[in-house]
């Protein structure tokens, strides 16, 4: 389609319907102005791997792991010029303050093979220079997947030397994390997610979780001298995977205890729990006990855990959670899905600039009144109001959003993207 295809509302449009929307929420005692604000100053950590299909960068590459991007659209970024191309451009077309979130299979080693044990913060120098010259900050992750050695298991593997290696590996990556918080002057989030488990019936569930935590142990030691200040230790777990469908080392239960031991910061993602199962309800119930959350922005359908975000009722739950209990600081927001069958540029956008809207629409909730209706007992009014506000002029608020933030409203930023593909993805063969 013709990029005129795409239409924008004028700036002066835009703003009359806002102010129209704002007389409408001022008088549930919701202040527009603030939330367009707030909203634009949440963090979103975008992640790095929708761009590669988390294949990486590394010279000798494996594969496996349980999770899969799957469709061969053209234009995988191939190395790190291309994906922080790619990331510019997703990030002119999405409103409010971004990280960006990579993966220690991005290294740039110089077409040298760096053993993952072995990695450093030079590898990233290209990444953490880029970073400073666009102002925004980095968050990183091990990378315990798409590698030979393990065959699936990693820091719980039976043989002493292959969990030594991805100790070495994750250590490593703790002081990669931080040395880029140091640099960029702002903390480096960093997630360890493990591919082990069983497809089925394992006769030794004991053993992996035991072994898995030794090697925890060793990899979140004090005596290691990290700044756990700059580097924020996360740990994901997980209900199931593909090829893993059985046993998963790596369970919540598992990592939301460990994690209270060593006062680290559960990671949870939105595609990782049963599918009848909504984070939203967990976080009143971990941010009890844990500092922080990280929560990895995701859609799980059916078995896949890592669909493009959309502005779900999932994602509005989740978010309003956060605001309704005024604990969207204490949380880590980061992005985490790959779909390799459409533009994966207009993927990260649609599932980032989703992630904006369920801050912004969370912000513009009637909080306080709906608690007093609560707890007055008028269970009806609180019902109601709660399903009214499903109509308000949401949209009206979003658009301003993107207006203050300099981005494309409405669906035009599409014709952003598909200049992109002309200009620069179609020639990726
Ligand atoms: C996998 C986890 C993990 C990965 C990334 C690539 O199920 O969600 O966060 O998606 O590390
Ligand atoms: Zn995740």
């Amino acid at each position: 389609m013709a990029e005129t295809g795409w239409p924008s509302p004028a700036a002066e449009q835009v703003r009359e319907r806002y102010a129209s929307a704002c007389r409408a929420y001022a008088a549930l005692d919701v202040d527009a102005d603030a939330a367009v604000r707030q909203a634009l100053t949440v963090p979103i950590s975008l992640h790095s791997w929708q761009g590669d299909d988390a294949a990486g960068f590394e010279v000798r590459k494996g594969s496996g792991g349980g999770i899969m991007a799957t469709g061969n659209y053209p234009g995988r970024a191939r190395d790190g010029d291309e994906l922080r191309r790619d990331l510019q451009q997703v990030m002119a077309l999405v409103p409010g303050t971004l990280k960006v979130n990579l993966h220690a299979f991005h290294a740039e080693t110089g077409g040298k093979a760096v053993q993952r044990d072995a990695l450093e913060v030079g590898h990233f120098a290209r990444w953490i220079a880029w970073a400073g010259k666009h102002r925004i900050g980095l968050d990183f992750n091990p990378t315990m997947f798409a590698h030979p050695l393990g065959g699936g298991l990693t820091l719980s593997h039976p043989d002493a030397a292959v969990r030594s290696f991805w100790i070495g590996h994750a250590v490593a990556c703790r002081r990669i994390a931080e040395a880029m918080a140091r640099r960029s002057g702002s903390p480096c989030v960093n997630n360890l997610w493990i591919p082990d488990g069983a497809k089925d019936s394992p006769a030794d569930r004991w053993g992996p979780r035991r072994r898995l935590r030794a090697a925890l142990d060793e990899i979140y030691d004090d005596s290691l001298g990290i700044d756990r200040r700059l580097c924020i230790d996360a740990v994901e777990g997980k209900l199931f995977g593909l090829g893993v469908e059985d046993y998963t080392a790596g369970s919540h239960e598992f990592y939301w205890l460990y994690a209270l031991r060593k006062d680290l910061v559960p990671c949870l993602d939105m595609g990782h729990f049963h599918p009848t199962e909504t984070v939203a309800d967990k976080l009143s119930a971990l941010l009890e006990f844990h500092r922080g959350l990280l929560l990895h922005l995701s859609r799980g359908l059916r078995w896949d855990s890592d669909h493009v975000v959309l502005w779900s009722d999932d994602l509005k739950a989740a978010l309003l959670e956060l605001v309704r209990g005024g604990a969207l600081d204490r949380v880590y927001i980061a992005l985490d899905y790959f779909d390799a069958s459409i533009n994966r540029i207009a993927a990260y956008v649609i599932g980032a600039r989703a992630a904006r809207k369920a801050v912004l629409y969370a912000l513009l909730d009637p909080s306080a009144r709906l608690r007093g209706l609560e707890a007055a007992g008028r269970g009806a009014q609180k019902l109601a109001l709660m399903e009214e506000m499903k109509t308000m002029p949401f949209a009206a608020a979003w658009d301003k959003l993107c207006l203050d933030a300099g981005v494309p409203l409405g669906p035009s930023w599409l014709a952003d993207v598909e200049a992109y593909e002309r200009r620069v993805l179609a020639k990726r063969r």
